[in-house]
């Protein structure tokens, strides 16, 4: 049962789907608090908190502080209060009874679950201004489903991109990227897809193939799908400010790009140096972006990544100005630790400064808006414009897509990656914990950098990653710059990268209809323990093991020197401790507390009860796999 409450003037921002009558009551559960832009509600001592998408931190959200808004930092580490995502959706259930909420609103909204006062939930508005809906249900998962109701469908990729990619920033040019499928194929790993980064662009330029670095990109398009291997460039929300630019010269001449009070279009610095922002939450504008996804597509190309769609701000021309003006006066002075302190910190400020995302407005709905008031709309409506224009241009083929930053409403329209995570065990862990939380919020297709995208992966950790990741959706290795080479052939151990690669490749058939049918019925692909049984106190203790669709449990090792780890099984189950898709022991375990061994090289799968789970014969690509043939494990 949901129900929409209205507070103040809210922004509208298309992630509900359905119309809902609005109540005239105030709103339930939680009281406005006198004198302030506050809701508060007091917590139960039992009560869990669930959701908020991607985050830091783990699966039950108590005892933080979680904002929205969408933020391009990429150190995810647990004093972070925002990442990329704005998505408001969250479950509060204790003692047998609960209820969700979505508060629906584009601005900035922290949700203080617990960090001010312990037992007292606040959220917190910037601006007082937000469509309410309260969702009641007899179980987390009836509410999940109920809120899913209303937002509409998740976006369903091609069966290609549950293959594993690769990527990396970045693949220079047609030879580095062969060499990457050449070392693939002669390892005998599974791979469908290759990531370009940024550098395939000429000068960054969206919509643009660099000439001297893909001198044929058609053909070489062509010549990777006839081996089966899919090119993903990544596409930036920054258009280059550069004469002759056809990109840059149709949105100057149509007013598409976000305009400064005085009507100016904003300069801002990202990859391509001075760029103007697409105003992606005007209609007109986001037509014209979304089409231009044609050039790409007209290459053969059917799969995209959108990046720095917060929108990620290096400088700002104006700020730029400003802060050379101040320093100027510190020149030839002699400067105090306090004036230096203050140096330091406008020239470190420079980036992703809030004053600059005040400084540009939006044409949405007819009406003007500042940035700042409808932020988390930006990376969302990015998407959509693809989208929306792959409906258009591409009816018939489904098209990969996913995205940085996102708001509810975009799952419509792509999937996410949780940006730039680092190459630590804590990280892998975070990974299995964001996962729960973006399945609630409509994100089924997504998953991590596997691997880690900052700092130097070991090879122990990329397996202990990679033997999560097959289990995700988007199963993507990708690594930064200056990074240490992360690519599964690069390491001393290619056997065991080879069989968890065919694990996944294996594991296809079941992930692809358990994703689908999470898509449509609403369900979660990668659920909490305590979601399957709210009756299990033990459960919901338990935020390292996560239900893959209906039939198994995983429980990762995310533990550097671990030969095992404690498992909880919340019922009896079949464990399945996979060497390779066709070497594997397996033991029934009784519910209750288990040490389960699981050397470097074994995946640990868990089969319930009256459940199995079918494996294929892996192939070197998804197109060839026989899905008439499969084994099963039963229990
Ligand atoms: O400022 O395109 O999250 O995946 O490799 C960094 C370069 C820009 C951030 C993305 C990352 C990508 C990188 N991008």
């Amino acid at each position: 049962m949901v129900k929409k409450y209205r507070l103040g003037n809210p922004i509208e921002t298309d992630s509900v789907v359905v119309s809902i009558q609005e109540e005239k009551s105030t709103i339930p559960y939680f009281d406005i608090v006198q004198g302030k832009n506050e809701l508060r509600f007091d917590m139960d001592e039992n009560d869990h908190v669930f959701g908020l998408g991607e985050t830091v931190r783990g699966i039950n959200k108590r005892g933080y502080i979680f904002t929205s808004k969408c933020a391009d930092d990429p150190n995810h580490t647990e004093d972070k209060r925002s990442l990329y995502a704005a998505q408001n959706f969250f479950v509060i259930w204790g003692n047998g009874k609960g209820f969700g909420m979505y508060v629906d609103t584009p601005g900035c909204v922290s949700f203080d679950i617990g960090y001010t006062d312990t037992n007292v939930f606040f959220i917190e508005f910037e601006d007082f201004d937000a469509n309410i809906y309260v969702i009641d249900g007899a179980s987390i998962l009836d509410i999940v489903k109920e809120f899913r109701g209303i937002i509409g469908k998740s976006y369903i990729p091609p069966r290609w991109a549950f293959g594993f990619g690769q990527s990396r920033w970045s693949y220079m040019n047609e030879d580095q990227v062969r060499e990457v499928v050449d070392n693939y194929d002669k390892n005998d790993i599974p791979i469908d897809s290759v990531y370009l980064d940024i550098d395939y662009m000429e000068r960054y330029k969206d919509f643009t193939v660099s000439d001297e670095r893909f001198p044929d990109f058609k053909a070489f398009v062509e010549e990777m799908k006839k081996r089966n291997i899919h090119l993903v460039p990544i596409i930036d929300a920054g258009v280059k400010i550069e004469e002759g630019y056809d990109v840059y010269e149709e949105g100057v001449k149509n007013d598409y790009f976000c305009k400064k009070e005085n009507g100016e279009n904003l300069v801002a610095a990202v990859w391509p140096g001075k760029v103007h922002f697409p105003d992606f939450l005007n209609e007109d504008a986001r037509k014209w972006f979304g089409d231009k996804y044609k050039v790409l597509l007209d290459y053969g190309i059917d799969g995209f990544w959108n990046d720095m769609n917060e929108p990620a701000i290096f400088y700002t021309e104006d700020h730029l100005k400003e802060v050379f003006e101040k320093i100027k006066e510190y020149e030839g002075k002699n400067l105090d630790i306090r004036s230096f302190f203050d140096m330091q910190g406008m020239v470190g400020g420079l980036a992703n400064n809030d004053e600059d995302y005040r400084r540009f407005y939006h044409e949405y709905k007819g009406k003007r808006y500042r940035h700042d008031k409808v932020h988390n709309l930006f990376g969302y409506n990015m998407t959509r414009a693809a989208g929306e224009a792959f409906e258009r241009l591409s009816p018939d083929k489904r098209i990969l897509m996913f995205s940085r930053s996102s708001y509810i409403g975009m799952h419509r329209y792509g999937g996410v990656w949780c940006g730039d995570n680092k190459s630590w065990w804590s990280h892998l862990l975070l990974n299995i914990q964001q996962m729960t939380a973006l399945n609630m919020c409509g994100f089924i297709y997504s998953g991590a950098d596997v691997g880690g995208f900052g700092a130097d992966v070991t090879e122990d950790l990329l397996l202990r990653w990679a033997e999560f990741g097959i289990f995700t959706p988007l199963f993507r290795n990708h690594s930064a710059e200056g990074t240490r080479r992360q690519e599964f052939y690069r390491f001393t151990d290619t056997e065991s990268f080879r069989n968890i690669s065919k694990l996944r490749y294996a594991l296809i058939p079941y992930l692809y209809s358990e994703f689908m049918n999470a898509v449509d019925n609403d369900e979660m692909l990668f659920r909490p323990l305590c979601f399957d049984h709210p009756e299990d106190d033990m459960a919901y203790e338990v935020e390292d093991q996560l239900y893959v669709g209906s039939s198994i449990m995983i429980a990762p090792v995310y533990k550097q020197n671990a030969n095992g780890r404690y498992v909880y099984l919340p019922e009896d189950m079949k464990l399945c401790r996979f060497r390779s898709y066709n070497d594997y022991d397996v033991e029934v375990l009784g519910k209750g507390h288990h040490y389960v061994k699981a050397a470097l090289n074994e995946v640990l799968v868990f089969i319930k009860k009256g459940h199995e789970l079918p494996l294929a014969t892996p192939a070197s690509r998804t197109e060839d796999i026989d899905y008439n043939n499969l084994n099963y494990e039963r229990f």
